[in-house]
């Protein structure tokens, strides 16, 4: 069968037939565009006035400007991402920091477990924060070689990709760390409160 797109991400990236179906997790399809899934208008935020913060259960909370936030250590990451509206798709590329980097610069209070995202507009996320450390979250400035777009979380998006994609927070400001878990915009509205696409938990009870 012909591949009905051919795309710089097919050249020299041939993998064997099934390859990829294998990395679609049950109930979702290929999607060759980046739709874009936005609760409200896009923020514009001033650099000059963005920061990122991390707070709550931390010695000391620490904010970087764009500027600084800019000479932390970045890398690419190559990632397959799934919104539970059911696309998903194959190898996105990004350069951002891990939040690993991030973490490094703060003392984590012992009674620290769950983290709330918070973004720009009001948007937050829940995340255990064992799923945010050990390289699987990244806050993302770039996409495919470019500054990231305002309407995919510009500047800067929370990334985790082995969550729906609810969970990466576009126009990120900053993580409350906190001992409680707290559900988040669409976590509150039904959706599920862990968000695997690989075990499809979608919504509240799945
Ligand atoms: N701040 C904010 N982040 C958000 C959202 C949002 O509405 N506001 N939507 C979420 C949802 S439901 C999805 S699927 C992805 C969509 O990201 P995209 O528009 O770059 O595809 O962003 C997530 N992050
Ligand atoms: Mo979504």
């Amino acid at each position: 069968m012909p591949e009905k797109f051919v795309t710089r991400g097919f050249v020299g990236r041939r993998e064997p037939a099934g390859t990829q179906t294998k990395r679609i997790p049950p109930g979702q399809h290929l999607v060759k565009d980046f739709p874009v899934l936005s609760a409200g208008p896009t923020p514009r935020t001033d650099l000059a006035k963005w920061t990122f913060r991390i707070e709550g259960l931390v010695k000391e909370p620490v904010s970087w400007g764009w500027n600084e936030f800019q000479k932390l250590p970045a890398q690419d990451f190559v990632k397959d991402i799934s919104c539970v509206t059911k696309w998903t798709k194959l190898d996105t590329r990004w350069r951002g920091v891990s939040v690993d980097i991030l973490l490094e610069q703060v003392e984590l209070d012992r009674r620290a477990a769950f983290v709330t995202a918070f973004s720009d507009g009001g948007y937050t996320t829940n995340i255990p924060l064992p799923e945010l450390v050990n390289g699987q979250a990244f806050v993302a400035y770039g996409y495919d070689g470019k500054p990231l777009a305002p309407e995919h979380g510009g500047p800067a998006r929370l990334v985790v990709p082995h969550l729906y994609f609810w969970k990466s927070a576009k126009w990120v400001r900053g993580l409350r760390l906190m001992d409680r878990d707290v559900a988040g915009f669409w976590e509150s509205l039904g959706y599920n409160n862990h968000g695997d696409p690989w075990k499809e938990e979608r919504y509240t009870g799945d």
